[in-house]
Order: structure tokens, then C-alpha cells, then sequence
């Protein structure tokens, strides 16, 4: 049996999706973040010592990093179905988006969070106003338009094929749904964008989708 070490409003929500649309058996251990810090639980540095989730057991093995993950699943139990076959188009689009998720996506979406927080969180009264100023720079400069040029670049992607690696949904599709659930929540991917709006709409109508929210319960990206 497959044990994923969920995370609430996180990356696993991913996971949990995948091996719904897998139909494979699995449980969840589910661990709450932190409400202030909103880190992880000590607990889960019990599993992998980076104490991220998502974290799989499978048997003995342990596998972390969402991308590994979903090329560990599929490879095991889905290639066929979620996976475009090996030396097509499809598959090096597939790997790309593998990996540009969570390597080129997600860092200006985090940075954009980090800042957010640095603007909002308590100081003292004169130092306030200069954090603030300095993250409206730096969000102004760098954070927002870096963000820009990766939607735009994905609507255009989106424009070509109508799943991420090609005409059939695939795993690159679950592993691109969270930095572009992110950018919904806080990056300004609103309805300029209409294939990624479009993108959104179809991933969560997916009953798969459905069930895994159930499963996986709180996850603020979705109602
Ligand atoms: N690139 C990693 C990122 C893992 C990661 O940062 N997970 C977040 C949840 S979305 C986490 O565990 N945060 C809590 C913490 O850092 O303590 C992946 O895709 O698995």
C-alpha cells in the first residue's frame, strides 16, 4: 500500500490526484502546517530528513520531490495512460514540464508569497514603512513581471495543444495545475490568460480531481 504524507494547502494535493486518476489503493497521513510559521510539523522530518511533503512510502521505498513522484508512479503503475510514449513530441514536452513546474514556475510565485509577508508582518513602526517599501520594489522590478513573462509564455503553450504535452492529459498537466493554482490565488493569472483559465476549469471539473479534494481536505486553491 502506497502511504503519501500530506500536507494541508500543499503540493501534495498533487499526489493525491495522481493516484486518483491512477486508481491505485492508498492512505494518507495528513500533517498540519504551522498557522503562523505555516511550516511543516517536526514529525515529518521523520520520513525525509528535508521534512517536505509531498513524501511517498512504497513498501520500503521512500520517494520525495513532487516531480520524482509522479515519474516513480507513473513509471510503476501508469505509463500507458498519463505518460505520452518515449522519443515523441509529447514526451519531451511531457519531461519539460516535468521539471519546469517545480524549477522555473514555482521560484518567482514563492518569491511573490515571501514578499507578500515581509510587507504585512509586524515591526516595529519605523521600520514598517522601508520593509514595505523595499518589497513593492523588489515585487515591482522583478517578482510580477518574471511571473508575467511565465503565464504569458503558458497561455502560448496552451494556444499550440490542448493539454501541456499534447492532445491527451497527461501527468505534466497534475504537476503544472499547482504553480498555476498559485498563480491564480496570488500571481495575477485572472482572465487576460483564457487558455489557463480555461486549463483550470477542466483539471478541477475532473472527478479524479474531485475525489482527491475530498480525500485530501483542506486545500484553499479550490473551494
Ligand atoms: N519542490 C518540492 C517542494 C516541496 C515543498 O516545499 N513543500 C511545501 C508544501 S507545498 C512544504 O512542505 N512546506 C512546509 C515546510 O517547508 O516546512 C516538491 O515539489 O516536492
Amino acid at each position: 500500500m502506497i502511504t503519501v504524507h500530506h500536507l494541508n494547502n500543499s503540493r501534495s494535493q498533487r499526489i493525491l490526484w495522481l493516484l486518483e486518476e491512477l486508481g491505485l489503493p492508498y492512505e494518507i497521513r495528513k500533517y498540519q502546517r504551522d498557522p503562523k510559521t505555516m511550516l511543516a510539523p517536526p514529525e515529518l522530518r521523520a520520513v525525509h530528513p528535508l521534512g517536505k511533503s509531498p513524501v511517498i512510502q512504497d513498501g520500503d521505498t521512500v520517494v520525495a520531490e513532487s516531480g520524482a513522484i509522479i515519474d516513480y508512479l507513473v513509471g510503476k503503475h501508469g505509463a500507458a495512460a498519463l505518460a505520452p510514449a518515449p522519443g515523441t513530441p509529447e514526451r519531451l514536452h511531457y519531461t519539460y514540464f516535468l521539471h519546469y513546474a517545480e524549477g522555473s514556475a514555482m521560484p518567482p510565485l514563492l518569491l511573490k508569497l515571501v514578499f507578500d509577508r515581509v510587507a504585512s508582518s509586524p515591526a516595529p513602526f519605523f521600520v514598517r514603512p522601508i520593509a514595505r517599501a523595499i518589497a513593492d520594489k523588489v515585487k515591482s522590478t522583478f517578482v510580477q513581471p518574471q511571473i508575467r513573462q511565465h503565464l504569458a509564455f503558458l497561455e502560448g503553450e496552451l494556444g499550440k495543444r490542448t493539454w501541456f504535452a499534447g492532445d491527451a492529459f497527461s501527468a505534466a498537466d497534475i504537476q503544472m495545475s499547482f504553480p498555476l493554482e498559485a498563480a491564480a490565488a496570488r500571481g495575477g493569472l485572472d482572465k487576460q490568460y483564457p487558455n489557463l483559465v480555461a486549463f483550470l476549469d477542466k483539471i478541477h471539473a475532473r472527478p479524479a480531481y474531485r475525489r482527491a479534494l475530498e480525500r485530501g481536505g483542506q486545500y484553499d486553491f479550490v473551494k
